[in-house]
């Protein structure tokens, strides 16, 4: 992948002060991305120095230089269905559906982390769709179309627990739903490999179909550095178009990994999250040609924005590297 030559395209200096709740935002990192009426869109994550997350949406005609909306989102009924203290809406993920754009999240609460799902038509209202009753889940993914007849979603169960810090987890796994709003597991999809740059893993951005099936970005954390969190990577992974638990072929080696300033130093150091993917040309839920140009957008050291380019071709050809 090739970095954008100027460094982070969103630092903490690009987010407005929206008073009272936030001014001199901390880092903005982890954004969603989808290509919507002519433009990049990205929904934020922006955290203030209370440490808290909120989300802000940006736009851009390049997809490159981005102006950020002065605004918080709020997204309605989302209080309600917790239940109970918010404590991070985080990490969203976007899909476009025809007219609607739907926004796949994860809430802190006090015991666990859920997915929720809000859906927008113009980027200024947000209404919630969906949100898990229970489960500790992560990384939620949604298809921009319908396999055999049922709205299928990416997510990864935070089956793995740490004293003092988050629970996380090693398993992909695939989740169906006929109305977008109750959800059932379908099966594992993959799991973290002992050893490898993956052991952990979790999804990017939603997959998007190509000719050979779906392809998927994901970040793979490797914990055997012993340095903190680990090292977080992105790398590909090829699903099959009828069946994405079958996996066809996955990247042997990362296909992104902390290296730049920006990258290795900042909140959390050593970490490149993919979070929002943009195919040039391609509508979301239509076959990517190998020559596209993809986007992807990623938090940096949960510090800021990074932007690096490829093709789809380039992509699929590193799923099947030895
Ligand atoms: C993960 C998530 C991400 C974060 C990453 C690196 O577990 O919490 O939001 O970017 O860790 O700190």
């Amino acid at each position: 992948m090739r970095r954008y030559v100027n460094g982070p395209i969103l630092t903490r200096r690009d987010i407005p002060d929206v008073p009272p709740g936030l001014v001199d935002a901390t880092s903005v990192f982890n954004p969603g991305a989808v290509h919507w009426r002519g433009r990049t869109v990205l929904l934020l994550r922006v955290q203030t120095r209370g440490r808290e997350s909120l989300l802000m949406v940006a736009e851009s005609l390049s997809g490159i230089h981005f102006e950020v909306r002065p605004r918080v989102v709020e997204i309605a009924g989302l209080e309600a269905a917790a239940g109970g203290r918010i404590h991070h809406v985080y990490d969203p993920r976007l899909t476009a559906v025809g007219d609607d754009v739907y926004v796949v999240f994860a809430v802190d609460l006090d015991r666990d982390c859920r997915l929720g799902i809000a859906r927008t038509r113009d980027f200024e209202r947000f209404e919630l769709v969906s949100f898990d009753p229970a489960g500790d889940t992560r990384n939620g993914v949604l298809f921009p179309a319908r396999v055999g007849g049922r709205w299928l979603r990416l997510q990864r169960p935070n089956r793995k627990a740490h004293a003092g810090s988050p629970s996380n987890g090693d398993e992909m796994v695939l989740a169906a739903s006929d109305d977008l709003v109750a959800w059932s597991e379908v099966g594992p999809v993959m799991r973290g490999r002992p050893r490898s740059w993956d052991e952990r893993i979790g999804s990017g951005p939603p997959p998007v179909r190509v000719a050979e099936g779906w392809l998927h970005v994901y970040h793979g954390v490797a914990t055997h550095f012993a340095s903190g969190g680990g090292v977080y990577q992105a790398g590909a992974v090829l699903l099959d178009a009828d069946d994405p638990t079958r996996v066809l072929a996955r990247t042997r080696r990362n296909i992104l990994e902390p290296r730049e300033p920006y990258e290795l130093i900042g909140q959390v150091p050593g970490v490149v999250f993919p979070s929002g993917m943009v195919v040039e040309g391609v509508e979301a839920d239509a076959v990517a040609p190998r020559g596209a140009l993809v986007r992807l957008y990623y938090g940096a050291a949960d510090t800021s924005v990074g932007l690096a380019t490829t093709t789809v071709g380039a992509l699929c050809r590193a799923c099947r590297e030895d």
